[in-house]
């Protein structure tokens, strides 16, 4: 399939601007600059990673003719207004999540999005892009493990675990009321829906601060930078915490089934693990990222199968989404490539009414939707409707 010769801006030059660059650099796709967070973020980013341009103000990228998509990885609190702005510009859209920090904000950007339709825009739920989790994704909707009954997984990391460890996510100004459901939850949820289809109806959530109190460096680093204090180590400030580090929820599905998710930050050794387990009327599937090549297939009436990342072993709607041969492995940047190449080739191909393997503004919103909903449950300590402006179709 043809990628669009579109030309790309980065905003952003903490952990997952440069991802973006390298992913869209792996396609081809011309990426002309990017922006930071000051000239000087700009410059070494712009050199760093061998970029034209770098760009010294938002409004240079929305004003320059030949930025056709605008990819944002700002902190979340600035998605908003940079993904109305480039709307406003004429731009393609391909922002971080979370779309933004709350459901006002992401309903408001669901209906720019709609009054924009010659425009792609698209949310970077990434994990949906692991082969094998479009391979579950085919094996679930194609009736391999019957009628889905439950879902149980994870999101777990360790960079948040020691008070001395600094990151903006930390603060509700900069990243919203909610930070490891925010953050790394909606990933989670947003891949079970993705997998299996299904619509999440209600929650029950028991979120901590497991950490109240966190030491601030005078300086603070970008995601996943430990900032020790310490020898060495800039001067701190004691912070009041108010968002959470560890998330228990609960989930009933509109078919009846259950699920359950824990999210943490803080636990040690664990530096980026997703892993989800769907047990279905006549058969289970559980992969696990810190194994992305492997699939384990669960059967009650004949051995288990592990399935292990092979193009020729793939359903054939799914073999377009790894580009290597069984056992040369794939990973947490390819998830990156594969979603571009999906995106741009959606803009390639010109017609923005089909329907998106990747997640669009809507996607975006229901995260928002499902978050609101968690911290709700959270507060009140009972189950919680997922409250959806429209009628679901059924
Ligand atoms: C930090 O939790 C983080 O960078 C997330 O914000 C990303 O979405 C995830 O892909 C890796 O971890």
């Amino acid at each position: 399939m043809i990628l669009s010769q579109k030309t790309a801006a980065v905003t952003g030059t903490g952990f997952i601007g440069p991802v973006h660059v390298e992913a869209l650099r792996r396609l081809g796709i011309r990426v002309k600059g990017i922006l930071g967070s000051s000239p000087a973020k700009s410059e070494m980013a712009a050199k760093t990673l061998g970029l034209p341009k770098a760009y010294l103000s938002y409004e240079e990228i929305l004003s320059d003719p030949e930025v056709d998509v605008v990819h944002i990885a700002t902190p979340n609190r600035q998605h908003r207004d940079m993904v109305i702005g480039a709307l406003h510009a004429s731009k393609h859209v391909v922002c971080e999540k979370p779309l933004a920090t709350s459901s006002v904000e992401t309903s408001e950007l669901v209906e720019r999005a709609r009054k924009n339709p010659a425009l792609v825009t698209a949310v970077n739920y990434n994990v949906r892009f692991y082969p094998l989790a479009l391979q579950a994704r085919d094996l679930v909707q194609t009736g391999a493990i019957g009628r889905v009954l439950s879902v149980r997984g994870a999101y777990i990391q360790d960079w948040l675990l020691k008070d001395t460890d600094w990151n903006w996510r930390l603060l509700v100004e900069e990243g919203g009321e909610l930070r490891a459901v925010g953050d790394i939850g909606t990933h989670w949820m947003d891949l079970i829906v993705f997998v299996t289809g299904l619509r999440i109806d209600s929650v029950f959530a028991d979120l901590a601060t497991l950490i109240p109190v966190r030491q601030r460096p005078k300086a603070a680093g970008a995601t996943f930078q430990g900032n020790e204090a310490g020898a060495g180590a800039t001067a701190s400030e004691p912070i009041q915490i108010q968002t959470e580090d560890w998330g228990s929820v609960l989930f009933r599905f509109a078919n009846g089934a259950r699920g359950a998710m824990a999210v943490s930050q803080v636990t040690a050794g664990r530096k980026n693990q997703i892993t989800f387990e769907i047990a279905g009327s006549d058969g289970s599937i559980a992969w696990d990222s810190e194994h992305p090549n492997d699939l384990w297939l669960g059967h009650r009436d004949k051995p288990n199968e592990l399935l292990i990342r092979d193009p020729s072993l793939l359903a054939p709607g799914v073999r377009s989404f790894t580009s290597y041969p069984g056992g040369h492995n794939e990973g947490f940047p390819d998830t990156f490539k594969q979603l571009y190449r999906a995106i741009y080739e959606y803009l390639a191909e010109g017609d923005f009414s089909r329907p998106k393997i990747f997640a669009g503004f809507e996607d975006g919103h229901e995260e928002l939707l499902l978050c609101e909903a968690i911290l709700q449950s959270h507060r009140t300590q009972a189950w919680v409707p997922v409250r959806r402006n429209q009628p679901e179709s059924s």
